[in-house]
């Protein structure tokens, strides 16, 4: 390994939860602001934001939410705002991808296929507004959708904004669509790839299907034409996936969207403390957190042209 910079990013509260499941899941843009700062001070270079309904907490794809929890961000560090284009139930891809269109982030997230994304198994607490509990129940008939038709348009909508995407693969099919997309001429390199394992739905967080994974894109792409990150959805995946990831050379994402715990009897009390834990992971497998400069220098990206975060 000739870099041992690693590059961390938080995704700091989903669309694919509900709060009800956590106390520590930030809901409002002033919540989800101190959360992604916090998180960035504890080793994050990149925090992927999704926005709530700040009186529910139910996911929203609302613009003025997410250019008052961008600009927020923006104001107080230098860290990657990443928002989502991945969104959460019942939106459209349209509404998804709006805020990528008018924000003209640098970064966002692009998901390169569709999946069945159950939710449902997760425990139904007696605090649950009706909503949560409908939302989870509600992802037994749910597919979440990126048809060729939506990625294609995605596609576009990154490039005319000059954001570059973080291509979500969750699934060793997803890579094949990607390098589809390629072959149209629709990819830029190098790429980053985002491998999210544990969905249910999608590939299985284990070591096997990461390395799988990893060894079809470096067939697929080149070694050298992109860069990745492994993102374990649940506990221990988030940070046996990190684990792997340091190992291999690779860049790693935790966060309260994707898992709650630090320990097997250890809820986590905030993004930052998720951060923390893989931060250590990396120092005692030598590799040291990239700070926000060095995550753009490894990315390719340039902050003076998204001046907005
Ligand atoms: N919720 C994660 C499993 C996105 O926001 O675009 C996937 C995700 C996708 O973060
Ligand atoms: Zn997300």
């Amino acid at each position: 390994m000739t870099d041992r910079r690693v590059l961390c990013s938080c995704a700091i509260t989903g669309g694919m939860s509900v709060p009800g499941q956590s106390k520590a899941i930030p809901v409002t843009p002033q919540e989800i602001v101190d959360s992604a700062v916090d998180a960035h001070e504890a080793g994050a270079a990149i925090v992927h934001i999704h926005v709530r309904e700040p009186e529910t907490g139910r996911p929203t794809s609302d613009l003025g939410l997410f250019k008052e929890v961008l600009g927020g961000i923006a104001e107080r560090c230098d860290v990657i705002v990443q928002p989502t284009s991945g969104g959460g139930v019942g939106m459209s891809i349209d509404e998804r991808a709006r805020v990528v269109s008018e924000c003209r982030p640098e970064m966002a997230t692009f998901n390169c296929g569709s999946i069945n994304f159950g939710i449902f198994q997760v425990s139904h607490r007696p605090e649950m507004a009706q909503w949560e509990t409908e939302y989870l129940e509600s992802t037994r008939d749910y597919v979440f959708r990126n048809t060729f038709a939506d990625i294609y348009r995605l596609s576009e909508i990154f490039r005319e904004a000059g954001t570059k995407p973080e291509y979500e693969v969750y699934d060793v099919g997803h890579l094949y669509n990607l390098r589809h997309l390629a072959d149209q001429g629709l990819v830029d390199t190098p790429l980053h790839l985002q491998f999210v394992l544990g969905v249910l739905g999608g590939n299985a967080a284990t070591l096997q299907q990461l390395l799988h994974m990893h060894g079809t894109a470096v067939s697929l792409f080149g070694a050298d034409s992109f860069t990745w990150s492994a993102a374990g959805v649940g506990y221990p995946a988030e940070f046996h996936l990190a684990a792997t990831s340091i190992m291999l050379g690779g860049h790693i994402r935790v966060g309260l969207e994707d898992n709650l715990r630090v320990a097997p009897d250890r809820r986590a009390g905030s993004n930052a403390e998720l951060v923390e834990k893989a931060m250590t992971l990396a120092g005692l497998l030598d590799r040291e957190p990239a700070d926000a400069a060095g995550a753009r220098e490894l990315l390719g990206l340039d902050r003076a042209t998204h001046p907005a975060g």
